[in-house]
């Protein structure tokens, strides 16, 4: 099985040629600021400013400490942080010390965090003692037992000193170490994808694939050293992360500021206190922005650009944007697979009212075909394929998935439909994955169907995405069930599993047969227009 599966070399070359891969570790922009201004703040969190050097220095400590205590270059950690400095810190310093990554959101519980463990099988663990799951020392028990390897788990706020990972972070008697040498073609971090299958899948990224994507955002999205960006979405998000996220503001040399959540009062506070200049949304924050303006919270002086992405955002709330926040509209559409499609800051109104944008790089090779591969003609709605040098080429051993995924060119499917317009701007008016997108949280429909049908009455199950006003969509699970079930204890069945709950079904319906297509799968579509009229 595949760990990673690696460009061909002719594209290798190509991306290397045009200076799309420049063969240094993503940590080298770090690196870069934390000279050019040490003292400048590099993250802002709550009442404290991380400078570029204390950032360099702390990663650095906990990356020495981490090789000294014999984990070793190429060994994999699973890591669960929430929006705090740390997790920047923790983030760079495995990528100097070559130890790689997941990042698992905080809201994931016990299935999601067993199923990283049992897939990369690592050595380190790295958790927060304010998570429910690691509370005590039960769950990391479990944890050692799927992954026998596991020799250093750290906490952030751990009673002991020993394993509490702020005093791993001191820089101050740090010892000095020798540091690896990072092939950037490697393997620098696995990102978690959105899914659509039963576990979930994970997306090895380079270092020159991720620098590069990170770069070329950076760019595009015009940051400067007084980029002062807002991160309200979780933070190992893609989007948050590298579009052009944290990791394009600290190549650029500004701050980020840290935000629990997008809630508007603490996001407003929170502008105004600290001068910020951008922030990344997804659409159902955007709307509780504009709901509170209209409601008289006075819409923050600083924000000059407010970034929206990751679910569909409708035209009308687009147009509202400017009027209503006072900054400009980017929207953007990415994957954490790879390709990140942006407007333009100079791109005229009804475009970046009407589109999603367009992909980075003149590289990506986007094709836009229809259910038996041809091409589509510009405007036409097709599904979205694409290649190109920060797309990745295979889902972390799937080889099964990976036949589905791609296509004998390499070619990844992404399930969104799309229309491209004659400019390559793109527009996403559907998909054909059965995933569900709550507010730009994905969940995988099968997933969630597959837990469904381990509770002793439910014999068929189906989730399905209902319109929502506020988030986009939400999850409705459909049941034939042997005999009634109160939707409480459907509830209670899922928690027990250990799903994060923004996966739980916000509607439980019952039917007595499901309608079946030709072949006899259930007909979601079907299902979709009976169940959607009963509302
Ligand atoms: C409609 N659907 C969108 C958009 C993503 C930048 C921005 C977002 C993500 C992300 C990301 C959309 N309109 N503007 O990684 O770097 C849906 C599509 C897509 C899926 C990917 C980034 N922007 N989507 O959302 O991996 O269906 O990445 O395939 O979480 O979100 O989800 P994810």
């Amino acid at each position: 099985m595949t760990d990673f599966t690696p460009w061909p070399n002719d594209l290798i070359q190509l991306y290397r040629q045009k200076g799309y891969w420049i063969d240094k570790p993503i940590t080298h922009g770090l690196r870069v600021q934390a000279e050019a201004r040490p003292d400048s703040c590099a993250i802002q969190c709550g009442t404290r400013a991380i400078s570029y050097r204390d950032l360099d220095k702390a990663s650095s400590a906990l990356a020495i400490r981490l090789l000294d205590s014999g984990i070793a270059q190429g060994d994999h950690a699973v890591v669960q942080l929430p929006n705090c400095a740390e997790f920047y810190i923790t983030f760079f310093a495995l990528l100097k010390a070559g130890i790689r990554p997941v990042n698992a959101l905080f809201n994931h519980r016990a299935l999601e965090l067993r199923s990283y463990v049992q897939q990369l099988q690592p050595k380190l663990l790295i958790g927060s003692r304010a998570h429910p799951l690691f509370k005590d020392d039960t769950f990391t028990g479990e944890l050692r037992e799927i992954s026998q390897g596991i020799e250093l788990c750290l906490f952030l706020d751990d009673p002991d000193p020993h394993s509490d990972l702020r005093q791993w972070l001191l820089a101050d008697d740090a010892p000095a170490g020798n540091w690896p040498d990072i092939a950037a073609h490697d393997v620098a971090f696995y990102q978690l994808s959105g899914g659509s299958t039963g576990t979930p899948k994970l997306i090895p990224r380079t270092h020159n694939d991720y620098d590069y994507s990170v770069r070329a955002s950076a760019e595009i999205c015009e940051l400067t050293p007084q980029t002062r960006f807002l991160c309200a979405l979780p933070a190992p998000h893609n989007y948050v992360l590298s579009s052009p996220g944290a990791l394009g503001v600290f190549f650029a040399g500004g701050t980020v500021v840290m935000a629990d959540s997008p809630e508007p009062n603490l996001c407003f506070d929170l502008i105004e206190k600290h001068g910020v200049t951008m922030a990344a949304l997804v659409p159902s924050a955007v709307g509780l922005w504009l709901e509170a303006v209209r409601a008289g919270l006075q819409p923050p002086d600083s924000l000059e650009l407010v970034q929206v992405g990751g679910a569909s955002f409708a035209e009308t709330l687009a147009r509202q944007v400017p009027e209503v926040l006072g900054c400009k509209l980017q929207q953007v559409f990415g994957m954490a697979e790879g390709l990140v499609n942006y407007t333009r800051l100079d791109d005229n109104s009804e475009r970046i009212f009407t589109t999603q944008g367009r992909p980075i790089c003149e590289d990506d090779d986007v094709r836009v075909r229809d259910a038996d591969g041809h091409d589509c003609a510009d405007g036409e709605t097709g599904q979205l394929w694409v290649r190109g040098p920060y797309t990745f080429r295979g889902y972390f051993r799937s080889p099964t998935h990976n036949q589905a995924a791609f296509d004998n060119d390499g070619f990844y499917h992404s399930g969104d439909l799309v229309q491209r317009d004659q400019d390559g701007y793109l527009r996403v008016v559907g998909r054909v994955k059965d995933q569900i997108n709550r507010g730009g949280e994905k969940i995988a429909a099968e997933e969630v169907e597959s837990l469904l049908l381990r509770h002793p009455e439910v014999l068929e199950a189906a989730l399905i995405a209902q319109p929502d006003a506020r988030l986009g969509e939400r999850g409705c699970a459909v049941l034939v069930a042997r005999n009634p079930v109160r939707p409480v204890a459907l509830r209670r069945h899922l928690i027990d599993q250990g799903i994060a709950e923004y996966k739980l079904p916000d509607r439980i319906v019952f039917v007595e047969a499901m309608p079946l297509t030709a072949v006899g799968k259930i007909n979601k579509r079907a299902l979709r227009e009976t169940i959607l009229e009963t509302q």
